[in-house]
Order: C-alpha cells, then sequence, then structure tokens
C-alpha cells in the first residue's frame, strides 16, 4: 500500500502513535465494518426490511472523529448512520435490534436503520431527508453555547447534501452567532448514482464556508490518524469559542447508496482500486505491524473478538420479539 502523504495530509503526528491507539482505532473500524457486513447479510436474508444504507468504506471518518471528541459532545448525521452510532458507543445488539424491527431495539422497533437515538450517548439520530440535520446540528450547537457548557455539535452530511440551500442558510446563522459547531461533509464521492465531479464545478466543497466567514479544512478520510488530528483542531477552534469549524473528510463507500443500487455508475475496478490501495484499516493493520506493536496473530484474534460480539448482536436481534400492537400508541408527540 502507497504511504499516506496526501496534499490535504496537515501532518497528522505518526511518530509518536501508540500501540494502544492504534490498536483502538483497529478495533473500533473493525466493529463497524463487521457489523455492516452482517447488517448486509441479515437484510439479504429478509430480517431487516425498509431502508439501509451501509458505511463499509468510510470508517475512519467516524472513527477518528470520536477520537477528538469529549463526555457530552454531541452528534447528528444522516440516514448513513450505524458506524455514527457504534463510534460514540451505542451497543451494537441495540443498534442491530433496531434494524430487525424488534423490541430490543434502541426505538423499540420502531424507527429501524435511519430513526435511533441514545440520549446517554448524546447521538441526535439518523434524519431520511437529505440536509435536514445540518440546521438541527447548529441548535444543537446553540443551546450548548446558551449553556456555555464548552461541549462540541459534529453535524455530519454527505457530498449530495452539501449543494442544498439550508446548508448555507444554517453556515450564515452558524458564524454569525459562533456556534460549537463542527460541519462534517462526508465526501464519498457519490450522491447516489451521481459523481461529485457530475453534480458540481467547484472542486472543493470546504471552501464554499468562506463566503460566510467560516474556516475548515480538507482531510483524507482514509487516514484515521490524520482525522482525528484534524478532529483535535476543529474542537479546539469550537471549545475556545471560534467555530463552527467545517471538516471535508474525503472518504469513499464500498457498497451501493443503499441495498437496492444498480451500481451501474462506476466500475468494478474503481471500488476495487481503493479497496486495494486505500483501505483505512489495512492502513492502521499495517501501521501496527510495521512498528511492531502486534503480529498476524495477535490481529487474527482481534477480528475474532469482533466478530464474536457482531454474532452476538445478530442473535440478540433475532431473538428479540416484535414489538406489542400497544406501542403503536406510546412515543406519539401529540
Ligand atoms: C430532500 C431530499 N432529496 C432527495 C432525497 C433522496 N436521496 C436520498 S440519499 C440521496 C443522496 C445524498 O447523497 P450524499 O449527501 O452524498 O450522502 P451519501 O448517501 O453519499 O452518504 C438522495 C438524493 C432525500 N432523501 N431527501
Ligand atoms: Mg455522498
Amino acid at each position: 500500500m502507497a504511504p499516506r502523504k496526501s496534499p490535504e495530509d496537515k501532518g497528522a503526528d505518526r511518530s509518536n502513535v501508540s500501540k494502544e491507539e492504534l490498536l483502538k482505532f483497529y478495533r473500533e473500524m473493525l466493529l463497524i465494518r463487521r457489523f455492516e457486513e452482517k447488517a448486509g447479510q441479515l437484510y439479504g436474508m429478509g430480517l431487516i426490511g425498509g431502508f439501509c444504507h451501509l458505511y463499509i468504506g468510510q470508517e475512519a471518518v467516524v472513527v477518528g472523529l470520536e477520537a477528538a471528541a469529549e463526555e457530552g459532545d454531541k452528534r447528528i448525521t444522516s440516514y448513513r448512520d450505524h458506524g455514527h452510532m457504534l463510534a460514540c458507543g451505542m451497543d451494537p445488539k441495540g443498534v442491530m435490534a433496531e434494524l430487525t424491527g424488534r423490541e430490543g431495539g434502541y426505538s423499540r422497533g420502531k424507527g429501524g436503520s435511519m430513526h435511533m437515538f441514545s440520549k446517554e450517548k448524546h447521538f441526535y439520530g439518523g434524519h431520511g431527508i437529505v440536509g435536514a440535520q445540518v440546521p438541527l446540528g447548529a441548535g444543537l450547537a446553540f443551546a450548548d453555547k446558551y449553556l456555555d457548557n464548552k461541549r462540541v455539535t459534529f453535524t455530519y452530511f454527505g457530498d449530495g447534501a452539501a449543494n442544498q440551500g439550508q446548508v448555507y442558510e444554517t453556515y450564515n446563522m452558524a458564524e454569525l452567532w459562533n456556534l460549537p459547531v463542527v460541519f462534517v461533509i462526508e465526501n464519498n464521492q457519490y450522491a447516489m448514482g451521481t459523481s461529485v465531479k457530475r453534480s458540481t464545478k467547484s472542486p472543493s466543497l470546504w471552501e464554499r464556508g468562506a463566503a460566510y466567514g467560516i474556516k475548515g479544512e480538507a482531510v483524507d478520510g482514509m487516514d484515521v490518524l490524520a482525522v482525528k488530528a484534524a478532529g483535535e483542531r476543529a474542537v479546539a477552534a469550537c471549545r475556545a469559542g471560534e467555530g463552527p469549524y467545517i471538516l471535508e473528510v474525503n472518504t469513499y463507500r464500498y457498497r451501493g447508496h443503499s441495498m437496492s443500487d444498480p451500481a451501474k455508475y462506476r466500475s468494478r475496478e474503481e471500488v476495487q482500486k481503493m479497496r486495494d490501495e486505500r483501505d483505512a484499516i489495512e492502513h492502521v493493520r499495517e501501521l501496527l505491524l510495521q512498528g511492531g506493536h502486534a503480529t498476524d496473530d495477535d490481529l487474527k484474534a482481534i477480528d475474532k473478538e469482533i466478530k464474536a460480539i457482531v454474532n452476538e448482536s445478530a442473535e440478540f436481534a433475532k431473538e428479540s420479539p416484535e414489538p406489542a400492537l400497544s406501542e403503536l400508541w406510546t412515543d406519539i408527540y401529540a
């Protein structure tokens, strides 16, 4: 694999990254990947219905940014949300049970893939309307600013969403009020079947923030160390009262947009090349092996551990009952 040195890389310090941190990143990214693979299988078996958007390929984004977060920080995202939930510490069992529409799920089986929340982990969803979470994220940050509690909100959205009007209305208000919000553009190069090259002529999405006075940067989203370093810069600015901050994280999704995707808009070779040359988990695996921090056997043992957690979550999901009919009349806002 080629060494990670993209022009975007503003110097993630690799010299003093500890074995513990690398192992943590490896575990967390692997958990998301194996969980998503399992979700794909359960979908194929008819155990998951409705929409299901997998995060495979993008794992370094949330794992790197969560490493820059502190207790009490908030996160909100789109429908491609399972990775965000796992990365902020939500229980894989509760997430998988929600995907299968069971009582043991985070929304008691009534929300599904796109509608899960955790007050405890400050995860505010899961939003199916493209871009809808962006003003909501600024609202969360507004509350923190009002309470002066030094908390930061990570507001994630895609390259497609970055062309929505509400994003720019939000930028304007967020900068006007110096809100402690990190706008994370997960640029996975596609919005459904539309390549970013076909949807916009401006090559850099983060630089649009300049029109509103918002600072930011682009970062290599396949390098978890670079993502963490950029996340720390963004969070520091927000905590110092200099927020908002935009991070355009360049990443790639390996699977289709959702479980039904004709996959006609890109070649198999393009996807394979990313997997072979840029995979974020493989990158950390190599850092661990080359640095003498772990052996092949150590990593196999971790793989086994993670598979066990994921299998357990799938078993839990299958065994959890469907919600009772009476649940139709609970959790209703009226
Ligand atoms: C307002 C709105 N318009 C269109 C859709 C249909 N739609 C769902 S996902 C999507 C693409 C969004 O792409 P991007 O923001 O890049 O996120 P990604 O799926 O790549 O994570 C579209 C057009 C929608 N859900 N909401
Ligand atoms: Mg996209």
